[in-house]
């Protein structure tokens, strides 16, 4: 990427679009193309369509998703296959049509098999059955690698594929039905200490692993693989570390100052056990995650206490 092409930030609105949008304007990238969902539905082939010929992006982060926690995949599955399968398929087909230099293709750690040996290394996708609390929205993932590799194979397109593990930061969701798990226990103990609150309850049982990324590092990451990364391959990114749920909460809980206790609520799922990347290909390209998980709490923490009312 030049600092003058044309790069569409697909989802700048989002949390990781947004924090490659800004990313890319602090490194001096001067032609960024986006458009909100109401310019432009991704999901209506006619419009993108219309919008690549009219356009002719060069580069594309497809950032755009339809994304959620536990809770939100297993109640709308339909939604989140639908949706993203739609608008990946209208994005990297029409990227190819109109001759768009590289795409960045957004999947997920959700992608990989439930029981997979731990850290996950690439090579293990597609090796075992998934978590069903997200099986068809890891399969739309799945399958927007699969078209990525297919059109490189095919057509000689240079789209490339990277696997975040579970995001964090500003610009994040924190409703508290369809959030991630960092994002709503901020706010379970922001209300939980306003309110001096008795207890706040986590959902299952507070045992399952997950590594978290700042938002800030994967758009380092997808900026650093767009210039350095030639390769149909999926990329994992991630920190290499993990922690329990409780530990989270146990950190988030400090940082907001709340003194109550936890409670556990066990008719909520706990999900897949652990889901730790292995980190060595990213590594081995040269990047690497620098934001710890406390700084990383630290700055959501305050952007939500300074958004939560607007
Ligand atoms: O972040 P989360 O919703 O999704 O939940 P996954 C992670 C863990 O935190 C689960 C527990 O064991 C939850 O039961 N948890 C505890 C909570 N308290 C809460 C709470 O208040 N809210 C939420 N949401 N969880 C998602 C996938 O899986 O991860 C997506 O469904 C995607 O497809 C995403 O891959 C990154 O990590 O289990």
């Amino acid at each position: 990427m030049e600092k003058g092409s044309k790069i569409f930030v697909a989802g700048h609105k989002g949390l990781v679009g947004s924090s490659i949008f800004r990313l890319l304007q602090k490194q001096g990238f001067s032609n960024l193309l986006t458009r909100s969902h109401k310019e432009l539905d991704l999901t209506d082939q006619v419009q993108v369509k219309d919008f690549f010929a009219k356009e002719k992006p060069e580069y594309i982060f497809l950032a755009a998703a339809k994304v959620g926690g536990i809770h939100a995949n297993s109640t709308y599955p339909a939604d989140f296959i639908y949706e993203n399968l739609q608008l990946q398929n209208n994005v990297i087909h029409s990227s190819f049509v109109n001759g768009v230099k590289k795409l960045c293709f957004l999947g997920s750690s959700c992608i990989y098999p439930k029981f997979a040996p731990q850290p996950m290394k690439e090579e293990y996708l597609l090796d075992g059955k998934l978590e069903p609390t997200n099986e068809p929205y890891a399969v739309s993932k799945i399958a927007g690698i699969k078209m990525s590799q297919s059109y490189n194979k095919q057509y000689g397109t240079n789209f490339i594929s990277v696997m975040p593990t579970n995001l964090y930061g500003p610009n994040d969701n924190f409703d508290l039905q369809s959030s991630h798990v960092l994002p709503a226990l901020i706010r379970k103990f922001v209300e939980a200490k306003e309110n001096n609150s008795p207890s706040v309850t986590l959902w299952g049982s507070g045992k399952p692993k997950r590594e978290f990324l700042f938002v800030d590092d994967m758009a380092d990451a997808c900026i650093f693989l767009m210039q350095h990364y030639n390769d149909g391959e999926i990329v994992n990114i991630g920190t290499g570390e993990d922690v329990t749920i409780l530990e989270l909460a146990e950190i988030i809980k400090a940082e907001v100052g709340f003194n109550g206790k936890l409670e556990f609520d066990s008719t909520k799922p706990d999900g897949t056990p652990r889901k730790l990347l292995d980190v060595s290909k990213i590594r081995t390209l040269g990047w690497k995650a620098t934001v710890s998980l406390r700084d990383g709490i630290r700055t959501t923490l305050a952007w939500y206490r300074s958004n939560k009312s607007k």
